[in-house]
Parts: C-alpha cells; sequence; structure tokens
C-alpha cells in the first residue's frame, strides 16, 4: 500500500489505511504534494520516507512536465517521467513531437518513490529557467512533507 504525502495531517491515516480511489479532496485544499506555478516546482524539494507517492498538480495555466534527470536517477530505480516515457532524451523528443508529456492546468501527475536517495527532476519547457525540483525519500522523512 502506497503512502500518499499529502499536504495535510488530518485524513492521512485514513488514506493510508486504505480508502482506494478518487474523492480524497473533498474539502481539502492539500491533495498534491508539489504545485507547477507558471515557472516553478513549489516546494522545489520534498523529503519523504520509502514508498510514498508524490503527487504534482499543475496549479498554472501554462503546460508543465515532471522529469527525471536521468543520470541523477539512483542505481536500480526505472526512469520516470510524466508521459511514462523510458528515457530522458525520450521525454525531451516527445515534448519537441507535440507537448507530449504535458501536464495541463489542474491536471496531476503522480510518482510513488521506493528507493532511498535523491531523485532529481526538471519541466522540459522550463528547465533553462531554473524549474527544477528533487524528491528526497529518505528512512528518516515523516509521511507529511509539513510535519517537523
Ligand atoms: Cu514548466
Amino acid at each position: 500500500m502506497d503512502r500518499r504525502a499529502f499536504l495535510r495531517s488530518a485524513g492521512a491515516v485514513a488514506v493510508a489505511a486504505g480508502v482506494a480511489g478518487c474523492g480524497e479532496s473533498s474539502g481539502e485544499t492539500g491533495d498534491y504534494d508539489v504545485s507547477m506555478t507558471p515557472r516553478k516546482f513549489d516546494p522545489a524539494t520534498v523529503e519523504v520516507p520509502p514508498g510514498t507517492t508524490v503527487v504534482w498538480k499543475n496549479t498554472s495555466t501554462h503546460a508543465h512536465t515532471v522529469t527525471a534527470y536521468e543520470e541523477e536517477v539512483p542505481e536500480g530505480v526505472d526512469y520516470w517521467a510524466s508521459g511514462e516515457f523510458d528515457s530522458q532524451s525520450a521525454a525531451e523528443d516527445g515534448w519537441l513531437d507535440g507537448n507530449e508529456g504535458a501536464i495541463y492546468q489542474e491536471e496531476t501527475y503522480e510518482h510513488t518513490f521506493e528507493t532511498v536517495g535523491t531523485h532529481s527532476y526538471f519541466c522540459v519547457p522550463h528547465e533553462t529557467g531554473g524549474m527544477v525540483g528533487a524528491v528526497v525519500v529518505s528512512e528518516d522523512a515523516t509521511a507529511d512533507p509539513t510535519d517537523a
């Protein structure tokens, strides 16, 4: 069972206990962990325990991607990116071919992180503007990045 690192404290236990599927955001504002603003990931770095599903949400009107830096994927970890590409070059080509892998306004992308280490990523169209981030997976992290 994946743990979810939603930015809230109430309700986190119920989710972890297995309330599968949709409808988790009723009345809650924090149904995602990282927002994609017009030009950056916010927060740029989140720290989570292994097994956490991190959710990104595009809170802007710009199309973004969440694309792993292939050279920084920890050993033994499959490449990951929005659009489910299997390499960074495929993700970058896909974007150029017609915005494949794009996450549009109000859309979400989620990925589950099992392996301890730093999982660095970027947004293909906005990398040069500094739209980069990292998911730090640590045994010491709490399930909710806003705790502590
Ligand atoms: Cu972007």
